[in-house]
């Protein structure tokens, strides 16, 4: 292990998957983010031996929840219900190995949350203070989280919630924004005094630096150290940890009536909730999994949620006392599609359920592609065609094309069944030799976290069985050597049970395919020619395979494991019969892309129908008033990003009377190549405004186009010369 307790012993690992709020289905953002690399992580160590609980579920509660019943026109149940549903179904059938999946509003997660606000509330660990609130006089309701909407006062995001700004991560209280706006009502929100706890954030500030800037600065990710420094940085205040809401976990208090839990601390509990409703299940004690310090804790979570996993729900577990701490936050950046924001309000995303309409049986070809592109240390972008590029040009041409070429020689030149292998060549020990280092090599990426690294070493024991045959070349020595062949077969038969194995935590349904196909199955490992294990129930293997079979590899219960791979010299022994080729990846074809690109055009054209919000006009200005701009139109000639900034671009402007330098805020818009030789509408009489060191000397005019990204005012002539008047 890389982690701080990389010097401990770990006897067991407690992976935590976020729990997804219920007010909407699963798309692929969510899955690329958190669901598949937990569940690589989860499955690696189970096939390592580890004793692994992995655990997520639904959360229930909140404010997305009752503002999608509000749409839908049902109550916050209904909603929960729904979704619950789908949601959970979408994980089984991606194959997201959860040892339990709970729901917040179960009954064992009630009861946990309660016990632990009184616990902190006993502690003397909350302050309680009477303060006023943002208040919507006509809704009559307190308007906290995502009931109000305004200015981020930290990045100046327009639409910040009033917890948390999805554009900065920054969380906040609601009377931070600025220019609130009611979500409800659209009004601006007046204040009322209200009571509520606050748990001191401030009084864990040191502590918290220690804890993750010094302990942690070298196995934790870059962009999570980021986040947390800099609101260390910034200073923690007291963070109020119960609303003015009706739907939620009842506040256990005297002074709680109508008050609920806010969600970030009732969720991340659910985590512990859910070890728990799992241990009642199977009959284990959950509480060595989050109290033993021999446990390693890890948290799958997306880039919003760095602030309650490493600062907040922190802060509760130390201020409650007896619970362990992550041990690492591998939060992921986001998942664009096609170039734009997922947006589940702009139905821009791929869901889950819809894929496997379309794409039935290829849940290992999404997990593949999300994970090859996974965002893991930056913002990247889901295109149907590299999806395609994924598929056609790995899983089916790399992947799929060996395991076949294996199998197919296999029963062409010997019925199917192992051969015995003569004496190996150099090339013949290397391979094996490189074949041997795979799972170290594989497993190092995992425990760093290292997805799309993993993943693309898994391809390269495909290539290096590509290239093994490709060189040794079966199908000619065949008519002259046929001694040779059986070893060279034998050796490709290694790798492609090595495939078969390495495969699972990434491609479990064609993992679980290939073993059948190798008859390495579990059903076959059950049957154990020699040694029969009394305990074990003979399964009935048809007579013909039975008798040819050999017994595999020392394995754990049986089952091939991780480390076989590193420790046994034979991954499928001389005599052993396979069964028949069977493909396990199609080609998906243009027309297939197309039909997805056709959806998502249709969506935007939805959504530019019904954004056809025109703004009012502005107050009248005079004649005189409009001839001081000077309004003219230029080339740009020279572009270049501001170092350290998102939005801004340095141009060089060729407005006729000379070049200046103008900054301006479209970077998201544009790359500076594709600038050069742009005609701009330019306002060049604006007073100078220094930005980031660097005077700009005018205004290019800019107007919005419907996905959100900015546009140019053209001449329509390409021919109008720069320093032309607009008027
Ligand atoms: N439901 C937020 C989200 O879906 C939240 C995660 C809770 S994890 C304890 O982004
Ligand atoms: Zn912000």
């Amino acid at each position: 292990m890389t982690d701080s307790k990389a010097n401990q012993k770990i006897n067991r690992h407690t992976i935590t998957a976020a729990l997804p709020y219920t007010n909407g289905p699963v798309h692929i953002g969510h899955l690329a983010g958190v669901y598949v690399p937990a569940d690589i992580y989860a499955r690696y160590l189970r096939l390592k031996g580890e004793d692994v609980l992995f655990v997520c579920g639904s959360d229930e509660h909140g404010v997305p929840i009752t503002i999608r019943a509000k749409k839908e026109g049902v109550t916050p149940q209904q909603v929960v219900d729904k979704y619950h549903a789908i949601i959970k179904k979408s994980f089984e059938d991606f194959g997201i190995s959860f040892d339990n999946y709970a729901r917040t509003s179960d009954k064992i997660h009630h009861e946990t949350a309660s016990e632990f606000f009184k616990t902190l509330y006993a502690k003397g660990k909350f302050i309680e203070e009477t303060s006023a609130q943002l208040y919507d006089a006509e809704a009559q309701q307190f308007l906290a989280d995502r009931f109000v909407i305004g200015t981020c006062p930290k990045c100046g995001n327009e639409e910040s919630y009033g917890d948390q700004c999805e554009n900065c991560g920054t969380s906040h209280n609601a009377t931070d924004l600025i220019n609130p706006k009611s979500a409800l009502t659209g009004n601006k929100p007046g204040l009322k005094e209200t009571t509520h706890w606050y748990l001191p954030l401030d009084k864990y500030e040191s502590w918290l630096r220690k804890w993750i800037v010094e302990e942690h600065k070298s196995d934790w990710k870059t962009n999570v150290l980021g986040q947390v420094k800099s609101w260390l940085d910034d200073g923690l205040r007291p963070r109020a940890v119960t609303r003015d809401l009706d739907w939620g976990i009842p506040v256990p208090v005297d002074g709680g009536e109508n008050k609920v839990l806010y969600v970030w601390f009732d969720a991340p509990i659910g985590y512990i909730s859910s070890a728990k409703e799992w241990a009642a299940r199977v009959g284990k004690d959950w509480e060595p999994y989050w109290k033993a310090n021999d446990t390693k804790l890890v948290h799958f979570i997306g880039k919003d949620n760095i602030v309650f996993h490493c600062i907040i729900f922190p802060a509760m577990l130390k201020a409650e006392g007896s619970y362990i701490l992550p041990d690492n936050v591998p939060a992921n950046e986001f998942l664009n599609l096609e170039g734009n924001k997922i947006s589940t309000s702009k139905n821009w995303a791929v869901w889950l359920h819809a894929y496997l309409e379309d794409f039935p049986n290829k849940q290992d070809v999404l997990r593949y592609a999300l994970t090859a592109n996974a965002p893991e240390t930056k913002d990247n972008d889901f295109t149907w065609k590299d999806f395609q590029a994924h598929n056609n040009n790995e899983l089916v041409a790399i992947f799929g094309n060996f395991i076949n070429r294996v199998v197919v020689l296999t029963h062409k030149y010997y019925e199917g069944i192992v051969p015995r292998p003569n004496e190996f060549s150099e090339i013949d020990e290397n391979t094996l030799d490189q074949l041997q280092q795979f799972p170290i090599i594989i497993g190092k990426s995992i425990e760093r976290y290292r997805f799309r690294e993993a993943s693309q070493e898994l391809m390269n024991v495909a290539r290096l069985g590509n290239k093994y045959l490709a060189d040794a070349a079966p199908w000619k020595e065949i008519k002259t050597n046929p001694e040779r062949v059986k070893t060279i077969m034998y050796v490709a038969l290694q790798i492609a049970a090595g495939l078969a194995v390495l495969s699972e935590p990434f491609l479990p349904f064609t993992s679980k395919r290939l073993k059948k196909m190798l008859c390495l199955n579990e059903e076959v490992l059950n049957y154990q020619d020699d040694v029969v294990s009394p305990s074990k129930k003979e399964i009935a293997i048809p007579k013909q395979v039975r008798h040819k079979l050999s017994r595999l590899v020392g394995t754990r219960n049986n089952v091939m494991a991780w480390d076989d791979l590193i420790n046994e010299e034979t991954l499928i022994k001389p005599g052993h019969q396979i069964s028949k080729p069977e493909l396990l990846f199609a080609k998906i074809e243009d027309t297939e892309i197309q039909i997805q690109l056709d959806k998502l055009a249709a969506t935007k054209q939805e959504n530019e129908a019904e954004s056809k919000f025109v703004e009012p006009q502005k107050e009248v200005v005079s004649f005189d008033d409009f001839t001081k701009l000077d309004i003219r139109i230029g080339t740009i000639v020279e572009a270049e990003k501001v170092a350290k900034t998102k939005k801004l671009l340095k141009l060089k402007v060729d407005v006729g009377m000379d070049v200046r330098t103008i900054i301006s805020g479209i970077a998201e818009s544009f790359t500076p190549e594709e600038l050069i030789g742009k005609k701009v509408t330019v306002l060049v009489n604006l007073a100078p405004r220094t930005i980031r060191g660097v005077e700009s000397q005018g205004m290019i005019l800019m107007t919005d186009t419907p996905d959100g990204k900015l546009a140019f005012i053209e001449p329509e002539k390409e021919a109008v010369a720069n320093g032309v008047k607009v008027s």
